[in-house]
This record gives structure tokens, C-alpha cells and sequence, in this order.
């Protein structure tokens, strides 16, 4: 069986005992079935140039960035340009011309190793917007292999990203894939629109999109969870008296916090009868600190949860409890099953997983109510959620009245649904249906170049 090799900014190590998101699992289990290896960065900072291979049930091959990458690359280019313009926050990117010259040089480093370990009949899987121009990088080292390309996060309109200094390499870099898929079928809408734009792409009759004479595919992969685990969380008693909304998310400006703190202290200034029977839990993992703006909605967040106690709480129930650490997945599974509500409003989000987890959770007998950011992605699929804009702070409000009063039958009716929708693609089912399709994509190879060869 060909090999598939994986390349994402993180890896999971063959030997760790616990895997976080849902991306780790599916594509961890595939690997061990392909005997396949997973490629990123170690996480450290260091001169080191050579890379390390560490054996299992798949391998995984990992590099150090050197401090100029970490900056220039990582912290730069990908998280501070194009992080915040996918994510339609222009106003928080810092266009900084040597950031690109970073991360291009990364891309190359990933694309010599890369090219020093690939075999004849592999398939190579591109994670995400740390790797945009990787595909392109390949081709120039002779890889012929069939690449494919998922991009985690949304696909912006085309006036956002024509705003990124580098459009046109970024947008032509793309034809080198064989296979390009977004979360949703917003996101394709989107990158065809900008592909476009950035470089006069054409829809081929066939379905693949042109650039240049150089064909490829684009399409809509929803990435979801193994709903079968979340529904082990066990049996969970729901506090009656005190009822729980939770928030899990990464402490990320694009996640809504200071929204959703202000819209659950409107549920208690507008509906004064639900203080001291309802809290509100925010668990926030610590992510990209050393980036300024993450440390700016730390402090945000401090002062906003303080605010609400200092004017709702009592000595014997606070309203808001803000917990700024990740937590074991064993430990999220029983919270989400004991929370009423599941509030997830982040103000743009390319999926969206812990609303899927959150259902996955539930207990279908006495099922939470899921409160969903009309911006995530994960909308498309979760319509019968309580759906919402996640920027008006009394819409947020009203939703929490309605979710916590909502009656058994609806609860129930609307969880049967959503939880029918998530189980019938878990992350295994995403993963291999994005691999077929980039395995069709790739047998049409031979004719990817349409007209004349892209020079
Ligand atoms: P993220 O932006 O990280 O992912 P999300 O999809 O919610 O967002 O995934 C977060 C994962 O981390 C979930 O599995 C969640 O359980 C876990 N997590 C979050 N906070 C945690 C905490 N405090 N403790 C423990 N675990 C925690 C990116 C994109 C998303 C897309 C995913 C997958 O931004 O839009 O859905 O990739 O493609």
C-alpha cells in the first residue's frame, strides 16, 4: 500500500498518550494504517538543521525553526497575516515584507526534506496555512506524487485577501495541488472568488479550476468528530439547581470572548431571574502568547469576568468562572455532558469543533442546547442549533434566555437531529473521503496542465 505522508505545523508524536483535536486523531489513525509519516515542527527554537525521525506505529519526522523562522515564519507570516486576514480581521495584520521571505524560506527547508523521503506512489497531505505555497515548493523539487491541500481555516472574500501583499503567489502557488479543500461550501464560494480575482482562474467544464493552463480541484470537506467517543462521556448528574454554560475554546481574538461574557452578563441584567441559577464556565487554553494581541484579550477577558462578578455575584455563587488552562479530554467530555448550554459563538471560525463535541456529549434523554456563531463554519451543517450573531451582545443574551427555558421535547428534538448529522461522517470518514477524492484528482495528472506548461 502507498505510503501517506502528513504535513502539518504540529505533529503528534507515535508514542503520546493522549492526541488533542480532532485533526491529530483521524489523521494519527490513518498513518498508523499506511505506516505513514507525520512532518512539522518539534516546537523548539534552535540552529539545529538536521531533522529527527522518531519510529512507532507511523513515523514521525520533526525540525527545529530556528529563531528567524519561529519570527519571521510562525509568528509573522502565518499567524500575523494571514491568520487575521482569513479570518477577516485586517485591522490585527501586520504586513511586514520580510515576514514572506521567511515563510517561503521555511516552505523550502519542509520541501528538501520532504523531497529527500518521499517514494514513487506516496500521497502527501498539506495541513493548513502554515503550508499554502508547500505544493508549488514540490513540484520545483521533482515531486510528481499526488499532493493535496486542506485549509482548516475559512477562505475570505476576495476583498480581504487581495489585501495580502503576496495574493498572486499565494493564489497560483495553489494550482500546484492536485486536490484543495476548504471546510464548507461558503469557503469554496470564496476561494474560487478569489482565485479569480487574484489570477483570472476559469472553471473548466469538468468541475477543476484553472490557472494558467495548470489544473486542479477544489471542494468542501467538512472536518467533524468521532462522535462515538464524546459518547462515552458517562453518565454525568446535571446540577438542577445551578445550570452550566460552557465555552471551550482557544484564547483567540477570532473566538468572540468579550462578546460572549457581555452577552451572558445581558441574560442577567434582562432576565434578573436567572442569577443564582445559572454560571457561565469559560475554559480558555492558552495559545500563541508571545503574539501581542493574544496577551491584549487576556487582560480584556480578566476584566470583563471580574467586572460581572463584582456587580451580579454573591459570597455563595459567582457567575462567571474563567479558567485560563487546557484541560484532559476525559475531564472536557464530562463537562460537556453536564453543561445545559453550549455556548460557541466565536465571530469567524473555518469549523468549529467543540460544537460537534458538544453534541457528540450529550445525553440523548435529557440533551444541553447548542448556542452557534452564524460564522462558523460548522453552521452549515448545525441548523438546528439556536443559530446567532455572535457580535450583538442582546441577541446573545435572548438566545441564553430561550436555550436555558427551552422544554424537554424541543431539546430533544433538536439534539436528535443535530447528533444524526455529526455521526454520519466522524474524522476517520473525512479523511478517507478527502484521500479518495485526491486520489481521483490525482489520475487526472497526466492532463493537469490544460494548455501550455505554467513556465
Ligand atoms: P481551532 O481554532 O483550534 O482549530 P476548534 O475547531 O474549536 O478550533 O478546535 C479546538 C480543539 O481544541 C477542540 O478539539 C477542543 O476540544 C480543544 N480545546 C479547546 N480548548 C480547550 C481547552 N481549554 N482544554 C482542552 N481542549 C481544548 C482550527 C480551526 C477550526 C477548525 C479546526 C479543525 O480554527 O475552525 O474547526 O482547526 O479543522
Amino acid at each position: 500500500m502507498s505510503r501517506l505522508i502528513c504535513v502539518s505545523n504540529r505533529v503528534a508524536l507515535p508514542d503520546a498518550t493522549e492526541t488533542s483535536g480532532g485533526l491529530a486523531v483521524a489523521v494519527r489513525e490513518l498513518l498508523c494504517q499506511r505506516a505513514g509519516l507525520w512532518i512539522g515542527w518539534s516546537g523548539n527554537i534552535s540552529d539545529r538543521s538536521e531533522f529527527d525521525i522518531h519510529h512507532g506505529r507511523f513515523s514521525a519526522v520533526t525540525l527545529d525553526m530556528t529563531a528567524e523562522e519561529h519570527e519571521g515564519a510562525y509568528l509573522g507570516y502565518a499567524n500575523s497575516v494571514l491568520w487575521p486576514v482569513f479570518h477577516n480581521r485586517l485591522d490585527l495584520a501586520r504586513f511586514d515584507r520580510n515576514f514572506y521571505g521567511s515563510y517561503a524560506a521555511y516552505n523550502i527547508r519542509l520541501a528538501v526534506v520532504i523531497a529527500s523521503l518521499v517514494r514513487p506512489g506516496d500521497q502527501i497531505w498539506v495541513h493548513d496555512y502554515h503550508f499554502m505555497i508547500l505544493g508549488r515548493l514540490l513540484r520545483a523539487q521533482g515531486i510528481e506524487n499526488q499532493i493535496g491541500f486542506f485549509l482548516h481555516i475559512p477562505m475570505p472574500p476576495p476583498e480581504a485577501f487581495l489585501a495580502i501583499p503576496e495574493f498572486r503567489e499565494l493564489a497560483s502557488s495553489l494550482a500546484a495541488y492536485d486536490l484543495v479543500g476548504c471546510q464548507t461550501t461558503n469557503d469554496v464560494g470564496n476561494m474560487l472568488a478569489c482565485l479569480r480575482a487574484a489570477t483570472g482562474a476559469e472553471l473548466l467544464p469538468s468541475g477543476r479550476l484553472s490557472i494558467a493552463g495548470e489544473a486542479f480541484h477544489v471542494g468542501s470537506f467538512p472536518i467533524s468528530v468521532d462522535s462515538q467517543t464524546f459518547a462515552m462521556a458517562g453518565h454525568q448528574p446535571r446540577n438542577t439547581t445551578i445550570k452550566r454554560v460552557l465555552g471551550v475554546d482557544r484564547l483567540d481574538y477570532t473566538k468572540g470572548l468579550p462578546q460572549k461574557f457581555r452577552g451572558f452578563a445581558h441574560l442577567l441584567r434582562a432576565y434578573p431571574h436567572f442569577r443564582r441559577q445559572t454560571v457561565l464556565t469559560q475554559i480558555a487554553a492558552p495559545t500563541r502568547d508571545s503574539v501581542e494581541v493574544y496577551a491584549d484579550i487576556r487582560q480584556e477577558l480578566e476584566g470583563i469576568s471580574g467586572s460581572i462578578n463584582g456587580e451580579y455575584g454573591d459570597v455563595d455563587w459567582m457567575p462567571v468562572h474563567y479558567i485560563h488552562r487546557s484541560i484532559p479530554r476525559k475531564r472536557l467530555r464530562a463537562l460537556y455532558r453536564s453543561a445545559a448550554v453550549g455556548f460557541v459563538t466565536p465571530l469567524r471560525d473555518g469549523m468549529n469543533l467543540t460544537a460537534k463535541e458538544y453534541i457528540a456529549s450529550q445525553d440523548a434523554a435529557d440533551p444541553g442546547v447548542l448556542i452557534l456563531s452564524r460564522f462558523a463554519g460548522a453552521a452549515e451543517e448545525l441548523q438546528q442549533a439556536i443559530l446567532v450573531n455572535p457580535y450583538c451582545v442582546e441577541e446573545l443574551g435572548d438566545a441564553l434566555a430561550q436555550a436555558l427555558a427551552m422544554p424537554l421535547a424541543e431539546r430533544q428534538s433538536r439534539h436528535a437531529a443535530l447528533y444524526a448529522t455529526i455521526s454520519r461522517r466522524d474524522t476517520t470518514t473525512w479523511a478517507t473521503d478527502f484521500l479518495e477524492h485526491l486520489k481521483r484528482a490525482g489520475a487526472d495528472m497526466r492532463t493537469r496542465y490544460i494548455s501550455s506548461p505554467a513556465a
